[in-house]
């Protein structure tokens, strides 16, 4: 039932408690169960933004399939981005459970009504990006994905589960990559160092603006959608990776980065929120390419859907008959 369907008071009423006491007691919001209205909306923009950025995402990866240096490391990279589509796929599922079709997403998409993650904008310049990605990248995304996979919203929290199992796998291919290469020549630790100082910082934008200019934390957590602030789940990333990148052999490109015994936590520098709000906005390295590929991908494919429309059509009508 939604707002629109004449309910009195007293039953809006009724419905929005129920609503409330479920997310009290942390239990999952189904598709068919009465939601207040700016919960919907927030539930179709971040998982329309998380769509689009696994979408998006193959780009900068799949740029180097052709590339790959052996049949390995070509089939990991291909079915890596294989996955990358497929969580696209479960994620505009879960939004269609909201009311919205993926047809709709994408065109918001390329008209750039919609948002996709930040780190997208950045090219790939060397293989050692490859890795990089699934070090940084796809740590980044766990970090932040393994929280959503208790968000209010049931078909949301169930695409996340299977999501993040992936992820696990994108993040120790990009590792193992990285440590053959550290293992390498000179030039090929060279090229690792060099990845890595240009993905650390973009890689820390991946969590958003921080807690005091972020619109949206304060009542998505309220709703249970997301259950750590943007600052909190930095935080934790930045713990994590530093001991990788000891026992990896690369730096983070960081003055500020020190450990902090009185908070317990890896103190570090500030990430340059001029240049994220530039990237978000569209002026980043990569967008408009971005954004060009992904349009001419979706017009290209225009003959699929109506084939398999008309042929969907042909089929009802045979049963019909
Ligand atoms: N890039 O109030 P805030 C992956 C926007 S990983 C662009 O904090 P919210 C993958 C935000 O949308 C990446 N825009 O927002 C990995 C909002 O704008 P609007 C995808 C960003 O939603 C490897 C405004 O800034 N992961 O897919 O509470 C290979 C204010 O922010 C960014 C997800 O999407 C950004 N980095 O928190 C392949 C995870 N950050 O919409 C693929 C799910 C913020 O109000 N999403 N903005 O105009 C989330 O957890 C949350 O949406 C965020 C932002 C933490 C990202």
């Amino acid at each position: 039932m939604t707002t629109s369907d004449t309910a009195t008071d007293a039953q809006l009423s009724a419905l929005e408690t129920r609503f409330e006491d479920t997310i009290a007691r942390s239990e999952r919001i189904e598709p068919r169960d009465w939601m207040p209205e700016g919960y919907r909306k927030t539930l179709v923009r971040q998982i329309a933004q998380h769509a689009h950025s696994e979408i998006i995402g193959m780009q900068p990866e799949g740029n180097w399939i052709t590339r790959a240096p052996s049949l390995r490391r070509k089939a990991i990279l291909l079915a890596k981005v294989q996955d990358e589509a497929g969580h696209g796929l479960y994620l505009y599922s879960a939004a269609e459970t909201l009311g919205v079709s993926r047809g709709e997403l994408t065109e918001m998409l390329i008209e750039g009504r919609q948002k996709y993650s930040s780190i997208f904008n950045y090219p790939t310049l060397s293989y050692a990006d490859v890795g990089t990605i699934g070090w940084l990248v796809d740590g980044a995304a766990i970090c932040n994905q393994v929280p959503l996979c208790r968000t209010s919203y049931g078909p949301y929290g169930r695409a996340m589960i299977r999501v993040c199992k992936e992820e696990s796998f994108h993040q120790r291919q990009g590792y193992e990559l990285l440590m053959t290469m550290m293992q390498g020549t000179d030039e090929q630790r060279a090229m690792v160092q060099e990845s890595v100082d240009r993905f650390w910082w973009p890689a820390l934008m991946m969590f958003g603006p921080p807690d005091e200019d972020s619109p949206n934390t304060a009542q998505s957590m309220a709703w249970g959608i997301k259950r750590n602030t943007n600052d909190d789940l930095r935080q934790r990333f930045v713990d994590m990776s530093v001991p990788q990148a000891e026992a990896l052999g690369v730096t983070f490109p960081d003055p500020d980065l020190k450990w902090n015994a009185e908070r317990g936590h890896h103190d570090f520098g500030e990430p340059d929120w001029e240049e994220f709000m530039q990237v978000v906005k569209g002026n980043g390295p990569c967008n408009a390419q971005r954004i060009a590929h992904r349009r001419a991908a979706h017009e290209d494919g225009a003959w699929v859907r109506e084939a398999a429309l008309a042929f969907a059509d042909r089929q009802r009508e045979a049963a019909r008959a």
